[in-house]
């Protein structure tokens, strides 16, 4: 059955794999245990690098509130996108990647088949009801043989899985609290997105869905 027909409630099987390309797999829940951990983590990355609604450097806001943890940050203003070393913002460097996000990612990329990952950079995506992510492709990286692995927590969304043309129609592919989802290889450049949020209230993160990105930035 297409995924388009399921509800977004639908429960997925923990420990289910679902390939999404030839190098693109959805572990269903494999950071749900660690969930409470890593919202308190982001909570403490939130105290020292806080949320904020960054511009495209065509100079709208966007609808997600982002920060990052790790020796890079990825960031846009008016100058373009970047990785950079320091918080604009603060001026300091940003916090360092928690042990626990760090040991997250590398397992899940050996687990798809990517031994050698060691991110340097995780950029985490805060969203309320209504806030959005347009069609894009990840290419401020330097090195596209390094994957990129995801972990979604909070409020379930819509997961937007385009071509590796804008104009491919996308798929429509629910994420939800603990999934994990590594993108490499063939995969790594498909456009991608998320639907804008719906209303809802989560035990551990109330109306809110965070997203970690883990990103080999250098
Ligand atoms: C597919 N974030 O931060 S994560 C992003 O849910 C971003 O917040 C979305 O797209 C979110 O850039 C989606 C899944 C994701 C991340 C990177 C990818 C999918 C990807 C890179 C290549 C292909
Ligand atoms: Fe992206």
């Amino acid at each position: 059955m297409p995924s388009e027909l399921f509800p977004l409630d639908a429960p997925q099987t923990p420990g289910a794999r679902e390939t999404l390309g030839v190098q693109a797999v959805v572990l269903r829940g494999r950071a749900a245990h660690h969930a409470p951990d890593l919202i308190a983590a982001i909570a403490e990355i939130d105290a020292r690098a806080p949320f904020r609604h960054m511009a495209t450097p065509s100079g709208k806001q966007m609808s997600v509130a982002m920060t990052n943890c790790g020796a890079r940050g990825w960031t846009t203003d008016r100058r373009g996108y970047r990785y950079d070393p320091t918080d604009p913002l603060t001026g300091r460097t940003w916090p360092a990647m928690p042990d626990l996000f760090q040991t997250l990612a590398r397992e899940a990329a050996v687990g798809a088949g990517f031994p050698d990952f060691q991110p340097d950079a995780c950029l985490i995506n805060r969203y309320i009801p209504g806030a959005r992510m347009a069609l894009h492709q990840d290419k401020d990286e330097i090195d596209f043989t390094q994957p990129i692995v995801s972990v979604s927590l909070g409020l379930p969304a819509i997961f937007l899985w385009g071509g590796q043309a804008r104009a491919d129609r996308p798929r429509r592919v629910p994420l939800l609290h603990g999934d994990v989802v590594v993108w490499g290889g063939a995969d790594r450049l498909v456009f991608h997105g998320v639907h804008a949020l719906g209303e809802g209230e989560h035990p551990l993160t109330g109306a809110v869905r965070y997203n970690l990105t883990f990103r080999r930035a250098l």
